[in-house]
């Protein structure tokens, strides 16, 4: 993910949703959106500026920081904020209005190799979105040759781990509890069904 995005200057910025707050609706609503954009995405780049700001990290982009502070466990609340950050502006651009449908190309090429066909995917990203325990996101990633399905706690990220990441769901409640309550299985299928941007994820590949 280009830098540019999220950063002017040394301090982190929040980057402006690729479309209108109720543009998702009625899967993701408006209402969720606000929240979720406005307060707890803001939240983690708030937090990030406040921390670094006067430290050795004041001038690191958030890649750096993700990178850089993983598995530190003195640093982690950099490390959790940094990686909040990154991941919601990779969330908000892993979707789209009228998303969902089929990925084409290299893409759908790759998927067929390493999971059988598309629908077989799907089944699989929803039982790591639904296996996943509290909070965390599911990811579609590119490793090596081969792309894989991986669920993550919390703030981690598999930009962490040396993986290529395509696309990505938040799991965390404040994600879908307003429309969804506990169902988390339906929010991920309409995620799945109405949002992903099989474009932006194409886009991403190595
Ligand atoms: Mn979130």
């Amino acid at each position: 993910m280009s830098e540019d995005v999220t950063q002017v200057g040394f301090a982190h910025v929040l980057p402006s949703l690729p479309y209108a707050e109720n543009a998702l609706a009625p899967v993701i609503s408006a209402g969720t959106m606000g929240f979720h954009y406005g307060k707890h995405h803001k939240g983690y780049v708030d937090n990030l500026n406040k921390m670094i700001a006067g430290t050795e990290y004041a001038d690191w982009t958030l890649a750096r920081l993700v990178c850089g502070t993983v598995g530190k466990i003195e640093k982690s609340a950099f490390f959790n904020n940094a990686a909040q950050a990154w991941n919601h502006a990779f969330f908000w651009r892993s979707m789209k209005p009228e998303g969902g449908g089929l990925p084409s190309g290299r893409l759908m090429v790759l998927i067929g190799k390493s999971f059988g066909t598309f629908d077989k995917f799907k089944e699989a990203f929803l039982a790591a979105a639904v296996a996943q325990f509290g909070s965390g996101w599911v990811w579609l990633v590119q490793e090596g040759d081969g792309l894989k399905i991986v669920k993550t706690s919390n703030a981690d990220t598999p930009v962490a781990h040396g993986q290529t990441a395509l696309l990505t769901c938040d799991v965390w409640e404040h994600a879908y509890y307003l429309d969804y309550q506990n169902r988390r299985k339906d929010f991920v299928q309409a995620f799945l069904d109405h949002l992903a941007n099989w474009e932006f994820a194409a886009s991403q590949l190595k």
